[in-house]
């Protein structure tokens, strides 16, 4: 960290340091926390329910996400919820394509959130400057080959099997050091396959085989996920885990309801060091993480 980002008043407080400096070549360079806004052109999305399963709508939403700040907007069209079934490939693609080569023609910068090389590769002709792989590479063998070929930023998120029986995989004696272990073993392998380590990005994969005070606890132990070494990203927006904090008797709120707790827990992951966290909300979380920046190093505005 230069002089100049260390100089100003009052002094930083404890923890500081932990504000993520890290830039992930082919991705926008800030100096704060960056904002991934999610575009699920899915039916069955816990998170939107179906809201932008239509073309139109979803590049109207990703422009949207665009206008309110997003550094990146991350389109996907294969739901992750827990018990959900695959969508064929031929139908994700027929899905996504579309939706990416209208917003990365719009000049904004997408990933595409997919398991499988194919649909990466087509995304990545229409324009996606990078891949969110929530299974790091394990659903598809051909994915680490295709990353490292096209040298593009690479999400490799915490997984253990499909959404369909995850929650089985959610034992766990020590959450925090079996991600890191498990982590560590695909970064290893992600770095055999020829892909460059600038361009990988972890992430523990919240709501992936975890149960909440899993979440909770990676979460509270981040500095071992920062041990790492890489750029880390945390997707906790609108998760069960933060409904089911949130519930009153017994009523659990809907997920849109959850955002502000998912931007408090974006700017306590920022001040901890996340490189990116991932939203729906995007206005929110901007603020949020933008407070984290002034918090853990704080310069005179200009
Ligand atoms: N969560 C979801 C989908 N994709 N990608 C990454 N890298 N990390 C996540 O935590 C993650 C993800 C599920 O949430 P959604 O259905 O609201 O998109």
């Amino acid at each position: 960290m230069s002089a100049a980002e260390t100089a100003g008043w009052p002094p930083a407080p404890p923890g500081y340091a932990r504000q993520s400096r890290e830039h992930v070549p082919g991705l926008p360079r800030r100096d704060r926390c960056l904002v991934m806004g999610v575009v699920n052109v899915t039916p069955d999305s816990f998170s939107d329910g179906g809201a932008y399963l239509d073309a139109v709508r979803a590049v109207e939403h990703g422009l949207a996400l665009d206008r309110s700040g997003a550094d990146i907007v991350d389109v996907g069209a294969e739901s992750t919820r827990p018990g959900a079934d695959r969508v064929p490939a031929a139908e994700e693609l027929r899905r996504v394509l579309p939706v990416v080569r209208e917003l990365s023609g719009a000049g904004v910068t997408v990933t595409i959130d997919t398991t499988r090389s194919r649909v990466a590769e087509a995304a990545l002709a229409a324009g996606a400057a990078g891949v969110n792989d929530v299974s790091g590479g394990l659903a598809d063998q051909a994915m680490a080959r295709l990353i490292a070929a096209s040298n593009v930023p690479y999400v490799a998120m915490h997984w253990r099997g499909r959404s369909l029986d995850m929650h089985q995989h959610a034992v766990y004696e020590d959450v925090v050091a079996e991600v890191v272990g498990e982590l560590r073993s695909r970064l290893d392998s992600l770095l055999r396959a020829g892909i460059d380590r600038r361009r990988i990005v972890l992430d523990p994969g919240l709501g992936f085989a975890k149960q909440s005070v899993h979440n909770w606890q990676i979460l509270n132990r981040f500095d071992e996920l920062r041990a790492l070494g890489q750029p880390l990203l945390v997707g906790a927006s609108r998760k069960s885990f933060l409904g089911a904090l949130l519930r009153r008797e017994d009523s659990v709120p809907p997920a849109p309801a959850r955002d502000i707790a998912t931007a408090a827990v974006s700017a306590l992951a920022a001040a901890a060091g996340a490189w990116c966290v991932r939203v729906h909300d995007v206005p929110a979380t901007l603020d949020a993480v933008r407070v984290a920046a002034a918090w853990t190093a704080p310069r005179m505005p200009c």
